[in-house]
């Protein structure tokens, strides 16, 4: 029976893929980068869809009227095993007052999304059709695990070890590194010595994320979910002196094999889980507050985004990979919490986050997918108005919901970035945690370039 229904919902699955009425879109991010706000955003406004006068408020999003969407929501879940994403505990923090953030996220979870449309295609010209989207949201902290996949426990020290030796001016390792020097790896495990290492390691790579530094590994370490305590999670990476032949039982074969536990069972599985058939791409970058680390922390980015991008498949879509060999046709990179900048500054902000990702950007175009650049802000947190000054001239400023709140001119952005820019930035820039603006009776998230982004990201396969 079990396998009459999986066939059923296999031959379900490839005849949407054929007739293009499911697409997966992967959301790309670090931790804290605004990705669930991003998806509570994204299924609020399309929960809006086919309400009347709702076009007015995603202008750009063309394919709407074009297409005479009718209706937007949360559709039945595709997988019953993956929790739901929490969009309506994300609205109900979004609707109290004053309004909360949506919580950090802490596991796996998938929402699939319906739109229905009207088919203008000659065969089937006036009937409705619908078009499923499925989204997943993670935990940042693990999504660089991914780029273990491809890593032995060898390489993944040997890439520790070269990230000590950049960091070392933020982030001090020594402590550990000092504590490893009791390891005896040819000897069998001290789990007492082993401990005190792993918990060090572990402070070091939390030292590393307060300061804004995106390569942390392997992610489990800093937010471990259901695997707090476990074995597999007791090694470190060997940055000490090299080693001979090491017997099975030895300290460092135990912790070569934890790791590679680690990289099947729990980093392939969150691959396969996530990412392994996405269509379509966003990859999520808080450049403010990349430039506001200083230039470690933005190197850092650049750097990790390109190697993160190196794991996926990129490439035309046609239907027979679509069914077989899926590959990502199209990636948009944006730069998220754009309203904490005025209008102005966007152009500014879109020049940095080109430049921030300058390298990733050429791992996604050497295989074939197309890659747009925007800035996005998926929950504003002001609103901008401009202002006739004295001398004439007009000038930009934010406001917010909070009565004690003046107009604010946060700062300028610079367009490059340069040691002295970002000092600049660093010192003048006025980077707030703000509330979010209130959704309001309409329950409306109020977002900016959204629908540039439906746009770009569905607005074809309608
Ligand atoms: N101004 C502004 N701030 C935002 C926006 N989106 C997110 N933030 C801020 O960024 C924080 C993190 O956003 P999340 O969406 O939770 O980030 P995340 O990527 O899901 O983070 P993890 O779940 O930890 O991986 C929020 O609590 C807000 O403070 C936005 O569009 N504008
Ligand atoms: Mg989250």
């Amino acid at each position: 029976m079990d396998l009459l229904r999986n066939i059923i919902k296999a031959a379900e699955r490839g005849r949407n893929l054929l007739l293009d009425r499911e697409i997966r879109i992967g959301i790309t991010g670090l931790s804290r980068g605004g990705k669930t706000a991003f998806i509570t955003s994204l299924v609020n406004t399309i929960s809006h869809f086919g309400e009347s006068g709702f076009n007015l408020k995603i202008p750009r999003f063309r394919s709407y009227d074009e297409f005479e969407i009718c209706y937007g929501g949360i559709a039945p879940a595709r997988d019953l095993s993956v929790a739901a994403f929490p969009y309506r505990r994300a609205m109900e923090a979004l609707l109290s007052d004053p309004p909360r953030w949506p919580e950090p996220t802490d596991g796996i979870s998938e929402i699939r999304l319906e739109i229905r449309y009207r088919d203008d295609r000659w065969l089937r010209k006036g009937e409705q059709r619908r078009l499923f989207i499925d989204i997943w949201d993670y935990p940042g902290e693990w999504l660089l695990d991914l780029t273990l996949l491809n890593l032995s426990y060898e390489e993944f020290s040997l890439k520790i070890r070269e990230q000590i030796d950049k960091v070392r001016g933020v982030a001090d390792p020594s402590a550990w590194i000092r504590d490893g020097e009791l390891l005896e790896p040819q000897n069998t495990v001290d789990d007492t010595v082993l401990n005190r290492v792993v918990t060090g390691y572990t402070e070091w790579l939390k030292a590393c994320k307060s300061c804004g530094l995106a390569f942390i590994l392997p992610g489990r370490f800093v937010l471990p979910g259901h695997l707090e305590g476990a074995p597999i999670l007791q090694f470190v990476p060997w940055v000490w002196k090299d080693l001979g032949e090491c017997s099975d039982e030895s300290l460092y074969c135990v912790m070569a094999s934890r790791y590679e536990a680690y990289r099947e069972q729990v980093v392939r599985k969150f691959y396969r889980e996530c990412f392994s058939r996405i269509d379509r791409q966003i990859v999520i970058v808080d450049c403010l507050q990349a430039l506001m680390g200083g230039r470690e922390t933005f190197m850092d980015i650049n750097d990790t985004f390109q190697i993160l991008l190196q794991n996926f498949n990129y490439g035309n879509s046609t239907w027979w990979n679509r069914l077989f060999s899926p590959r990502i046709d199209r990636v948009v990179f944006a730069a998220s919490k754009c309203d904490r900048a005025t209008y102005d500054e966007h152009q500014h902000l879109l020049s940095l986050l080109k430049s921030m990702v300058s390298q990733a950007v050429g791992v996604a175009r050497a295989d074939g997918a197309h890659c747009e650049y925007l800035v996005l802000s998926a929950i504003s947190t002001t609103r901008c108005m401009t202002v006739r000054m004295k001398n004439g001239e007009d000038q930009q400023f934010l406001t917010t919901d909070d009565p004690d709140e003046k107009p604010f001119f946060p700062g300028s952005v610079p367009d490059v970035w340069t040691r002295e820019n970002m000092d600049f930035f660093r010192q003048h820039f006025r980077l707030s945690n703000l509330r979010p603006l209130s959704p309001g009776p309409e329950g409306v998230i109020s977002q900016l370039n959204l629908d540039v982004l439906l746009q770009y990201l569905i607005g074809d396969k309608l």
